[in-house]
């Protein structure tokens, strides 16, 4: 078995691990808000990405990043860990234009998993 089968192995059974327990004291991050939402339709660009996660996350191998629909990114690649508030991390955006934009996110968990997710929001013109 490859160290990463492995790996893929113990993130589902922490994952399940997540959803057994109440309050898990390791707990694997799961995003739980974003600004924009996940799919909402804008009619101006916002000034800067902000995803939340369950618990605080860690302050390494963090990254945010928003492409747009021909797959450029477009994002200022600046993400920052809020330091009062370490479950937030945010990076801001030039003036977007209309179109369908993905946000992909990673950050490592307090249980050291890697979690990665993505999505999406819509400006059009108003
Ligand atoms: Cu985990």
């Amino acid at each position: 078995m490859s160290p990463n089968n492995k790996h893929n192995i113990a993130t589902r059974l922490c994952l399940l691990a997540a959803l057994a327990l109440p309050m898990p004291l390791y707990a694997h991050a799961i995003m739980v808000r974003s600004a924009p939402e996940q799919n909402a339709t804008l009619t101006e660009s916002p000034k800067q990405i902000d995803v939340w996660f369950n618990d605080k996350v860690g302050s390494e191998y963090k990254a945010l990043a928003v492409i747009d629909s021909k797959g450029k990114r477009v994002d200022n690649k600046d993400v920052e860990q809020e330091s009062f508030d370490e479950s937030h991390l945010y990076a801001t955006v030039p003036t977007l234009a209309p179109d369908t934009y993905t946000v992909r996110y990673r950050v490592v968990s307090i249980d050291t998993h890697i979690v990665t997710g993505k999505f999406q929001f819509t400006i059009k013109a108003p």
